[in-house]
């Protein structure tokens, strides 16, 4: 077999990356098992999207809550647009929530948290996720940016931009916006993930495309340059790399 000594050496302290879990909780756990997540050693960035229509909300948002907490230096979460309007539910009742799979969600907090303060604790934790993470290699946000406007001065209008509007931007203007760092997203579900020199949009589609053989999450080893595919409708774990040169291993 075929191993290279930069990907072993490699194996510890990598930056991974997940987004648009949509209450997927099994595919999640198996995804960090499958790519021997180590949360002493490896970084942790979740894009947003944590919840609603898949089975268990509650239990992603309690995981990577408890997670956060016991690994603060390593694990960061974003918030996405089904956080904004669970936020916007929660303040006036805005049914639009209940409708984008909210509905699903409101059962699985109702199932799974013990009591009112439990159910409190974690809503409150969601509502205070942030719009914008970045390290010195990647900027993470949920859907993308507007790059006339300062990184960290975005309309809340972001968590819903539309891909087609980030991918109309150049890939330099993004890169000049971002200091030369590649953005790390989700929100608008792919078939593959594709970097294209300064954006690598992770989503693919769990809980959200209309054929569920097709709805899929990923985990994303930005550091190795590949990723790991959950099935959700049957289970099953697939390995690829990610294409573009991203990871500088080709
Ligand atoms: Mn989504």
């Amino acid at each position: 077999m075929d191993v290279n000594p930069i990907m072993t050496s490699t194996t510890k302290g990598r930056k991974l990356f997940i987004t648009d879990i949509h209450g997927e909780y099994r595919g999640l756990i198996a995804l960090l098992a499958e790519m021997d997540y180590d949360p002493f050693t490896d970084r942790l960035t979740v894009g947003g999207d944590l919840i609603d229509r898949g089975p268990d909300s509650a239990l992603v948002v309690r995981y990577l809550r408890t997670l956060q907490s016991m690994h603060p230096e390593r694990v960061s979460v974003l918030t996405g647009n089904h956080e904004e309007m669970l936020s916007w539910y929660r303040s006036d009742r805005s049914k639009m929530w209940l409708i984008h799979g909210g509905e699903e969600a409101r059962r699985s907090f109702e199932r799974t948290f013990e009591d009112e303060a439990e159910s409190r604790e974690n809503l409150d934790w969601l509502r205070s996720l942030p719009m914008v993470i970045e390290d010195d290699e990647f900027v993470y946000t949920h859907a993308g940016f507007v790059p006339d406007t300062p990184l960290h001065a975005q309309s809340r209008d972001i968590l819903w931009m539309p891909e087609s509007e980030f991918y109309a931007y150049p890939g330099e203007r993004i890169l000049e916006a971002t200091g030369g760092r590649p953005v790390v997203h989700g929100h608008t579900p792919c078939e593959f993930i594709c970097f294209d020199g300064a954006r690598l949009n992770c989503d693919l589609g769990s809980h959200t495309y209309a054929i569920e053989e097709s709805r899929c999450l990923a985990l994303v080893d930005l550091t190795g340059g590949e990723y790991a595919v959950y099935g959700c409708a049957g289970g099953q774990i697939a390995r690829r790399r990610l294409s573009g040169g991203f990871g500088g291993v080709e």
